[in-house]
C-alpha cells in the first residue's frame, strides 16, 4: 500500500512534505541539473530583499564537525530582478509551487519586498518571512528575538496576498512565545529553525575563518536543536503548522521532526554533499511509511507527544 504523502500547511496543500531549505539551493534552477525540482513539495528561494544586495566578503562557508558554518550575508538580486530572471526558468523547469523567502532591515523593507510579490504569478504559493538570519549586521538584528517586532513584520507583509510563513530563530529562549505572536499576527505556519549563531577561528591566522566574522551553524550538529524547537512549539501551539528544518540528511531525521510536531520538512546542508538529498529523503520517507502501512504521512505529525 502506498501512503498518501499530501500535507496541509494552513490554506496550502502540498503533494508531499519535503522542500529544500531556503539559501541552500540558490535563487533559481541552480540544482536543476541534479534533481527534478518539480518533484519537491515546494521549491524555496534564497531570501530576497526589495533591492539587490551583494552579501558578505568571502569566505562564506566553512565545514565544521558534523556541519557547516556560513556567512553568506543575504546576497540576492532583489525581488524585481528575481521575478524577471529566475522565476521564468523555474516555471520552465516545471516548478508549480514556489515559496519566496524575504528579508529586510526594517518593517518597511519587509513590506516593500512583499509589495513587489503582490502581482507575482500563481506559482508563488507562499512567502517565507525570514525573521532570523544570523548574518544581518553581525547577528545584532534578529527580528525573531522580539515577539512584538516579529508580529509587526508579519502584519506588514500581508500585502503580498499569499500565505505567510515565519522562519524563526533557535538563538532565543523566547521561540515559543514568538511563534504564538506571529501566528496571532496572521502567519499560517512557522519554519523552525534557522541556523545557530556560531564562529570558527583559524588558529594560524588568529582570525575568524569567515569573511563576515561569525556565522550560522547548520547540518547534523544542530538536528537535535531543531527537534526540540519543533517539539516545544507543537506542545504550546498544537494547531499551528510547523515546517521542521535543521540537519535533515536522512528519511529518519525527517520522520523525527514529523513526530516532534512538524507537518513538513526542509533539507538544506545535506544538499552540499549530495544535491539529490531532498528527493532521497522524500523517497526514503515514502518507503518508511509504506513499510509501516500508514494511510497518510500526516498522521505522524506530533505522534511523539504524550508518550
Ligand atoms: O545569507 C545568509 O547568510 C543566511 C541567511 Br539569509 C539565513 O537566514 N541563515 C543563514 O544561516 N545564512
Amino acid at each position: 500500500m502506498s501512503t498518501d504523502l499530501t500535507v496541509r500547511l494552513g490554506s496550502l496543500t502540498l503533494p508531499n512534505p519535503v522542500m529544500n531549505a531556503s539559501g541552500t539551493a540558490g535563487h533559481g534552477t541552480e540544482l536543476g541539473a541534479y534533481l527534478d525540482l518539480s518533484a519537491l513539495g515546494a521549491f524555496v528561494v534564497k531570501s530576497l530583499s526589495a533591492e539587490p544586495w551583494p552579501g558578505n566578503p568571502a569566505p562564506r562557508v566553512h565545514e565544521t564537525p558534523a556541519g557547516m558554518i556560513n556567512s553568506v550575508g543575504l546576497q540576492g538580486p532583489g525581488v524585481a530582478a528575481w521575478l524577471r530572471d529566475d522565476l521564468p526558468a523555474l516555471r520552465r523547469a516545471g516548478v508549480r509551487r514556489v515559496v519566496v523567502s524575504i528579508w529586510g532591515r526594517s518593517v518597511a523593507d519587509y513590506a516593500a519586498a512583499a509589495r513587489l510579490l503582490a502581482d507575482a504569478p500563481e506559482e508563488v504559493v507562499a512567502v517565507e518571512v525570514n525573521l532570523s538570519c544570523p548574518n544581518l549586521d553581525g547577528g545584532r538584528h534578529l527580528f525573531a528575538h522580539d515577539p512584538a517586532l516579529a508580529a509587526e513584520v508579519i502584519e506588514a507583509v500581508a500585502v503580498a496576498g499569499r500565505p505567510r510563513w515565519a522562519k524563526l530563530s533557535p538563538n532565543t529562549d523566547r521561540l515559543v512565545e514568538v511563534a504564538g505572536a506571529v501566528a496571532a499576527a496572521g502567519a499560517e505556519a512557522v519554519t523552525l529553525v534557522n541556523t545557530l549563531l556560531g564562529m570558527s577561528i583559524d588558529v594560524e591566522r588568529r582570525a575568524p575563518r569567515l569573511g563576515g566574522g561569525g556565522g550560522g551553524l547548520s547540518g547534523p550538529a544542530m538536528h537535535p536543536v531543531a527537534v526540540r524547537a519543533v517539539y516545544d512549539c507543537h506542545a504550546a501551539h498544537p494547531a499551528l503548522p510547523i515546517i521542521g528544518v535543521g540537519g535533515v540528511g536522512t528519511a529518519t531525521d525527517a520522520i523525527e521532526l514529523l513526530l516532534a510536531g512538524a507537518a513538513a520538512v526542509q533539507v538544506g546542508t545535506a544538499t552540499f554533499a549530495d544535491p539529490r538529498a531532498p528527493l532521497r529523503v522524500l523517497e526514503g520517507m515514502a518507503r518508511w511509511c509504506s513499510e509501516r502501512h500508514l494511510r497518510t504521512i500526516s498522521e505522524l505529525t506530533g505522534a511523539a507527544h504524550g508518550r
